[in-house]
């Protein structure tokens, strides 16, 4: 439908053009007008967290003017943009970021102020967006941020859960999982109800002639769901870009419910097609770094995926263009191979719906997508029974197999009569039952590949997809390390080291070109910078210190060491090492007399995150944390000398308190098995130094900051293979401290040993798959080393002010920069041109 408005009435429609507030009255006045009329409510009962929804409201209402604009620039430019396809996007808050990026907090703040209220108070209501498990949802929130502060046409395509990741709580020291129900009052997003994709599943396919008596397929039959899109603004930070994450919720495509049930007083089933329809976008895997093949989990991918590929396709054919040119328009970025179906829906539309020639299609697709892998663990790599697929989508399995087909046929042109080949590389695998593997499936439709830190991009191409290395030719894989948003992760995190790094880099640039924090340091041997810089760091702490009493009753003395581990529980994250190593240090600490312990360093371990809830393991591990707390944290030899705390429900705000206050942090994941990390970049770029692997980013990380500034530690991912091998089929010998932890344990002094036998067994009698034996020493060691080098406070200093100097490499712009001109071909849009296209003149 053309709905734009006739040339005669749009003048009354330019007189009345609404602007966004600018300043604190037209802000003030916002504020009030959305509580009095959008929220029904007055100064007699207006709570903080109604002045957090107007003041939200106020922001968001500019926002979309912002937001309108930009979409009209990008339109009227007509150049490429990016989509990037994540079904996770780990937001966190937004009003702080919104006022931070606009550049408005100030404004907000006095205005807050003069309405009765703390901005820090009105920030701490918003309940974080947490529709992501861990680092791959975060790195695409980070992403978001940067392609907007970079004036990127990009759009994210994701789903809007009812329900993000589940809240956790500690009980008796175990976890315990409650929904996470966050939509009740959602300021930020905007709903199209105008905007919607009937999305088709089951049914059956069958052979028709068209016009030009071609034979086509059709799909038919089955069920059919309506995606509704939601709009989410992105601001970008310092520029009037601001771009949208679009989340496609379900609805039953009916309209409400079955009024033939309904009228034979059926109630309960009346709505039964819609419950069904909606529990499609209605909750969130929470699993990291594993696939757990439930058909609702398939069902999510392709309702999603199907609704987006709609959208886009939609958009290209408002311009009119030739089908050839799409690529030229349209770029697609796999977040890992969740969105891999989008290969087979574009494929499947430009052949059964739009006519195209199978080859035709298929050039374009590849040249369309590319693929992001996040991990090389087994048992997080996709793969989808072929039966699961012929049901629940005929049509895209009868695509993949003929995908299939021709890439096999052109394997078998280049390595005639390769069996081993063709079987290890097939996307079918022939197992029983047969398994799509999606991973195979993004890489044929691809035309680049990429990891995420440079171990991890050599790691893929030498291991798990070696023979497509072979196929393609090595220019197909690539790495585009891992980065942070500086906005988030410094300048909100983090305000007085941000200022303090202003006040040296003479404006907040850095936070544009992050390698501009380089210039701090000249004043390394500046003695007011260090007091300030030292006294920054100890606040942060006595703030984290606040919190650890508020939610787990534990003091803690904020002059200690602060060490931290904080993300997901996994084997492979080693939380397990660390807790081992805290008893071990906590049986030295007890041998000693009096006398010696003196001379102890005071430590507070700081453990946080959640297991995904049928991970039995990781939550062994959180019950031993709590369990060793218990007993450590309430030993009168012990007092201040160790403290360990588990903190519930780490989220992206607790993230926030928590990054700023370390002194260390732990990243030592077995080598070779952390893609990259990021929370280690957000670490160092707050002044905190790390102990780490050489794993992930941690080698970018001392290559940057120089190995004095790290602890590095533990085997290398070369020997990883023989380790593990020597465990099997050697003398698998425990390492004596590490044999004397685990008497302790079995002993009973953490609780009932029988609780974390498996923990012991599989180090012990298992094959020690993680190496936590083989790297217990060196682990030890380099705590001790630790501990002194903490000791000489001026050195830690200069340790850990070099760090962040160094630290520009890291920021999602970089990233974001390498995406566009390695693999997406796209240009940032200038927000400002003489002839309103935002293209250069
Ligand atoms: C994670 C990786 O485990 C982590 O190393 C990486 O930094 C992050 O992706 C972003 O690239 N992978 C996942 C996952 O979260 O589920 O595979």
């Amino acid at each position: 439908v053309e709905a734009s408005i006739p040339e005669p009435q749009r003048e009354a429609w330019t007189k009345h053009q609404v602007s966004g507030f600018k300043d604190k009255d037209e802000f003030e006045s916002e504020v009030v007008r959305h509580v009095e009329t959008t929220l029904a409510r007055s100064m007699f009962n207006c709570d903080e967290s109604a002045a957090y929804s107007a003041a939200s409201l106020a922001f968001r209402d500019r926002l979309i003017l912002e937001w309108n604009r930009t979409q009209q620039r990008q339109t009227f430019a007509d150049s490429k943009r990016v989509y990037y396809l994540s079904l996770e996007f780990l937001m966190g808050r937004a009003l702080d970021n919104a006022m931070l990026n606009i550049g408005l907090k100030d404004v907000a703040k006095s205005g807050l102020s003069e309405l009765g209220f703390r901005i820090e108070d009105i920030i701490e209501q918003e309940h974080d967006a947490a529709l992501g498990n861990g680092g791959l949802g975060r790195l695409a929130a980070c992403f978001l941020d940067s392609l907007a502060s970079l004036n990127y046409p990009a759009w994210g395509y994701g789903l809007r859960y009812r329900y993000g990741i589940f809240k956790q709580e500690i009980i008796d020291g175990y976890q315990v999982e409650v929904p996470d129900y966050w939509l009740d009052f959602n300021p930020w997003e905007f709903p199209r109800h105008d905007v919607t994709v009937d999305i088709q599943f089951y049914g059956y396919v069958h052979k028709v002639q068209d016009e030009s008596g071609r034979f086509v397929s059709r799909w038919e039959g089955g069920e059919t769901v309506k995606a509704v899109a939601y709009d989410v603004p992105i601001p970008g930070y310092d520029t009037p870009s601001t771009n949208n994450l679009r989340l496609w919720s379900s609805k039953a495509a009916s309209g409400e419910f079955d009024f033939q049930k309904f009228n034979n007083g059926e109630y309960e089933s009346s709505v039964a097609d819609q419950q069904r329809a909606e529990t499609i976008s209605a909750v969130l895997y929470p699993n990291d770094n594993l696939e757990r093949g439930k058909e609702l989990r398939l069902k999510q991918q392709y309702f999603w995926v199907a609704a987006s590929l709609y959208d886009i396709v939609r958009r290209f054919k408002k311009s009119k263009r030739a089908w050839r040119e799409f690529p030229d328009q349209v770029a697609i970025q796999l977040n890992d191979t969740h969105p891999t179906l989008a290969i087979v829906e574009l494929q499947r539309i430009l052949v059964d719906l739009e006519g195209l020639e199978w080859d035709e299609a298929w050039n374009i697709v590849t040249a369309t997508f590319g693929y992001t892998n996040h991990t090389v663990l087994p048992e997080a790599l996709e793969k989808w029974p072929v039966g699961l697929f012929q049901h629940l989508l005929p049509r895209h399995l009868q695509i993949i197999y003929d995908i299939n087909l021709f890439f096999l046929q052109s394997v078998e042109r280049k390595f005639p009569g390769d069996r081993d080949l063709l079987r290890r590389v097939s996307i079918i695998e022939e197992s029983q039952p047969k398994m799509v593997r999606m991973a195979f499936l993004a890489i044929v439709g691809s035309h680049k590949v990429n990891g995420v830190a440079e171990l991890h991009s050599d790691l893929i191409k030498t291991t798990i997809f070696k023979d497509f290395v072979n196929i393609f030719g090595v220019d197909k894989f690539t790495n585009v390390t891992n980065g942070i948003t500086p906005r988030r992760w410094l300048h909100q995190a983090n305000p007085r080291l941000s200022a303090l790094i202003k006040s040296k880099v003479g404006s907040l640039d850095f936070l544009k070109d992050l390698t501009l924090l380089n210039k701090i340091e000249l004043s390394i041997n500046d003695k007011e910078f260090r007091r300030e810089w030292a006294d920054i760091k100890y606040s942060n702490k006595v703030r984290l210190a606040k919190h650890i009493k508020e939610s787990t009753g534990v003091s803690v003395d904020p002059s200690a060491l602060f060490d931290v581990q904080v993300k997901r529980i996994h084997e492979y994250k080693r939380q397990q090492l660390n807790i081992f190593g805290v008893i071990h240090r906590y049986l030295t600490l007890k041998a000693q007399s009096p006398e010696e312990r003196k001379k102890a360093q005071p430590r507070v371990t700081i453990f946080g995150g959640k297991a995904a809830p049928g991970y039995w393991m990781a939550k062994q591990i959180i019950h031993l944390i709590n369990t060793v707390g218990n007993v450590v944290n309430n030993d009168k030899d012990i007092g201040d000398l160790l403290k360990v705390v588990f903190l519930e429900d780490y989220n992206v705000s607790k993230a926030e308190i928590i990054t700023p206050a370390s002194d260390i942090s732990e990243h030592i994941s077995t080598a070779g098995t952390e893609a990259s990390g990021t929370s280690n970049m957000k670490f160092v770029l707050n002044g905190g130094l790390i102990i780490g692997t050489c794993d992930g980013a941690n080698i970018e990380i001392t290559r940057e900051i120089g190995e004095n500034n790290i602890f590095l530690f533990g085997n290398l991912a070369e020997d990883v293979e023989d380790l593990r091998h020597s465990h099997t089929y050697g003398n698998h010998q425990i390492d004596p401290d590490l044999a004397k932890v685990f008497e302790e344990i079995e002993k009973g002094t953490f609780g009932n040993p029988h609780d974390f036998a498996s923990l012991i067994s599989a180090v012990r009698d298992h094959g020690d798959y993680y190496l936590v034996s083989d790297d217990f020493r060196s682990y030890i060691e380099t705590h001790a080393l630790v501990d002194e080098a903490y000791k000489n406070q001026e050195e830690w200093i200069t340790k850990s002010i070099t760090s962040v100097a160094r630290m520009g490499f890291f920021s999602s712009d970089r990233c974001i920069n390498e995406y566009a001109e390695g693999i997406w071909n796209i240009e940032p849009l200038k927000t400002q041109t003489k002839d309103g296209t935002g293209k250069d003149e």
